[in-house]
């Protein structure tokens, strides 16, 4: 990650309006809604993976995945030969994963009421860092034990595009351009659409550097 975050709202460019679009009918995009987040979120973060760095991981396909994850929270996310997973335990260095910040909470749990759904109590965040040509295929989230929760997804960093689909991988994606500080929210009757990232461009983000790191906050356990 790139440098100390005092001048985060020197250049206007980097700032989307906030506004919150609808992009299904229990889904949305709110627009810039981390923005006023990202000066709190960054330090604690660089905390989080100075404890639990990214790793490549492995599908049970043996696919090498091009993004790099590591998670926070109660539980933590992985892959590897012999399944997917929530653990309690870092596989890496077999200690718990890192406690989730406060701030993190605070903002997910803001943005999941702004988009109706209040009362949530993620367990879970898994940091995904796509660097250029990094991409996240389609896939449903379907490792947590109940889908009454919704997930919530922060962007930061170089922009991507999201693709949203639907109930079967097949069904036709809607492409949704992130921006830093983006987050987008689904649950309810959309909880289970198939969704994945395009192949991230190059690029250099002038806070986040030539990467960009999803955050998505679940409720797991
Ligand atoms: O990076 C993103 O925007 C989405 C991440 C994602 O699909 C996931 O973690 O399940």
């Amino acid at each position: 990650m790139a440098g100390p975050t005092a001048d985060l709202f020197a250049d206007d460019a980097l700032q989307q309006p906030q506004k919150r679009e609808q992009i299904g009918e229990q889904s949305y995009l709110l627009r810039g809604y981390a923005l006023p987040w990202i000066e709190c979120l960054l330090p604690e973060l660089r905390r989080v993976l100075a404890q639990s760095p990214f790793r490549q991981m492995v599908t049970p396909g043996g696919f090498t995945m091009s993004a790099a994850l590591s998670s926070c929270g109660e539980l933590g996310w992985s892959t590897d030969a012999t399944g997917y997973r929530y653990t309690a335990i870092d596989p890496r260095n077999q200690q718990p994963w890192p406690a989730l910040p406060d701030a993190l909470r605070q903002l997910a749990v803001q943005a999941a009421t702004e988009a109706g759904f209040s009362g949530f109590a993620p367990d879970a965040c898994l940091i995904n860092r796509y660097v250029p040509g990094a991409r996240m295929s389609l896939h449903q989230d379907k490792n947590e034990r109940c889908y009454s929760a919704p997930v919530v997804s922060v962007s930061l960093g170089l922009p991507a595009i999201f693709l949203f689909g639907g109930h079967e991988r097949s069904d036709k994606t809607q492409k949704v351009s992130l921006f830093h500080g983006d987050v987008v929210v689904w649950g309810g009757v959309d909880r289970l659409r198939f969704h994945g990232v395009m192949p991230v461009k190059e690029g250099v983000h002038p806070i986040m550097g030539p990467q960009r790191i999803n955050l998505t906050f679940r409720t797991a356990g």
